[in-house]
């Protein structure tokens, strides 16, 4: 019988270019090496050191689907195989780059003057400089078109007030991409985060997504020049079209986080032995693991279709929007059931796989929750919206 990879079971990877491949081994193997070590301990502590965004820039990573200005203009397979891979040690791993390279550099890069570009970007690309992004405010979740945050001009310059709450990076970023209601609509700042007003403050209590910061924005008076708006015209679409290609990563990421969910229940199950055998030798067990085969691989072709529709320039939003809501869901259902399957072992950082688990709550939150996506789905084949 020919021998299959039970982590790749169709071998989609061979769908994979040979660049792509590249990236894949090099991140997997940075990632194992130098990160798997440690997150454990960030996770404990709630922390992500500010110097893993200077390995990630080293690396290329942030920004690696964008071109020019110190990006590498990678295929959007490379970009989802680096969140793969990133995720599959840590959810808050993929989200660094997710924040970075796709909230905040992309915003920069389709929105921003060329003057902005040039001074962000190339430091954005190498790490040397943080961004955030703020859009989620204290009562704009899912719905950030009704955000009070507001801008207002005076003479030549704008002044912001309002806040923004779960924005990850609010008090390590250096810029922040601040979305807030103007006369017209609204607009997108640049923040620098010294600027005076600028305040954040951590979010510490979360149970959720640990290597990872999460912070609140408070805008008192704070005053920027005309330079500081990024270019379109006012709306919601320019800030929603950053959620796509966030979006996009996590649909590559949370295959990472089953991954390795899977791939742990499966090898103690083939070590742990009750009733006189491996566990995997029950039915039950193997019932269990062949669902989370399936799931991951499913989640694999539905993340390459997405990949290949980015790259021939026919992505729709809303087809992000089902890959986004299938994947983050399949991953948690994977994830819960490799729980199960480690007893009460499972409950510890002994194994990674509810580290995983609970990160994945929170995945299933960021980006669209399952009913925003429901409801973006809902829309398109109905041709009815129903969020209001
Ligand atoms: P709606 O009337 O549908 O749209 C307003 C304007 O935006 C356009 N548009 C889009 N453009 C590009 N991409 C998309 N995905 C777009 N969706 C809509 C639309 O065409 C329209 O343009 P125009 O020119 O006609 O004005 O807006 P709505 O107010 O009804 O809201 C629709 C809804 C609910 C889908 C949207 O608000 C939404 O996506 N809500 C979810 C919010 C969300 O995902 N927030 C994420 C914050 S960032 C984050 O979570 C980072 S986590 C970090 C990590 O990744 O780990
Ligand atoms: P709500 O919108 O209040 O939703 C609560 C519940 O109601 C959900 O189940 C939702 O699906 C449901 N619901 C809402 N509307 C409807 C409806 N019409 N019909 C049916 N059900 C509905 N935001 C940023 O801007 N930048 C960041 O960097 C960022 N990072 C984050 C990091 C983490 C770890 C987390 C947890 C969040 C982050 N967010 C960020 C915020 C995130 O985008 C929001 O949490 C998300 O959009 C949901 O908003 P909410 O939490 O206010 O929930």
């Amino acid at each position: 019988m020919k021998q299959l990879d039970p982590q790749d079971f169709l071998a989609l990877d061979d769908e994979l270019d040979d660049a792509e491949r590249n990236v894949r081994d090099t991140v997997r193997a940075y990632a194992t090496r130098e990160f798997l070590p440690q997150v454990n301990e960030w996770y404990a502590r709630g922390e992500l050191p500010r110097d893993i965004a200077k390995e990630l820039g080293a690396l290329g990573l942030f920004g690696m689907q964008l071109t020019g200005y110190g990006c590498a203009g990678a295929s959007p397979a490379a970009y989802g195989v680096v969140c793969r891979e990133l995720e599959a040690v840590d959810s808050g791993l993929r989200s660094l780059v997710s924040v970075q390279g796709s909230l905040a550099m992309f915003a920069i890069h389709r929105w921003g003057t060329e003057e902005q570009r040039q001074e962000w970007l190339p430091r954005l690309a190498a790490g040397e400089s943080l961004g955030c992004f703020g859009l989620t405010e204290p009562s704009s979740g899912s719905d950030p078109g009704s955000m009070r945050t507001v801008a207002r001009r005076d003479g030549d310059d704008w002044v912001l007030n309002g806040s923004k709450t779960w924005i990850t990076n609010g008090t390590t970023a250096d810029v922040a991409v601040i979305w807030a209601g103007t006369e017209d609509g609204i607009r997108g700042f640049l923040v620098p985060t010294g600027t005076p007003g600028y305040s954040a403050t951590a979010i510490t209590d979360k149970l959720s997504l640990r290597a990872s910061l999460s912070t609140d924005i408070f805008l008192e008076d704070v005053r920027v020049p005309s330079s500081a708006v990024l270019a379109p015209g006012p709306g919601l679409g320019p800030a929603l079209s950053c959620l796509n290609e966030a979006r996009f990563g996590i649909v590559w990421g949370v295959i990472g986080a089953a991954r390795t969910c899977y791939a742990t229940a499966l090898d103690y199950t083939g070590k742990r032995e009750q009733f006189g055998r491996p566990l995997a030798g029950f039915q039950l067990s193997q019932r269990k693991l062949a669902h989370m085969v399936v799931e991951l691989t499913h989640a694999s072709l539905t993340a390459l279709r997405l990949a290949r529709l980015k790259k021939a320039g026919r992505l729709a939003p809303e087809q992000i929007s089902l890959g986004k809501l299938a994947n983050a869901r399949s991953a948690i259902e994977v994830a819960r059931s490799a729980r199960t399957m480690l007893g009460a072992g499972g409950l510890t950082l002994a194994h990674p796989v509810m580290r995983h688990m609970t990160n994945l709550e929170a995945v299933l939150t960021v980006e669209g929750t399952d009913e925003v996506h429901e409801l973006v789905i809902g829309r398109t084949v109905t041709g009815i919206p129903a969020f209001r």
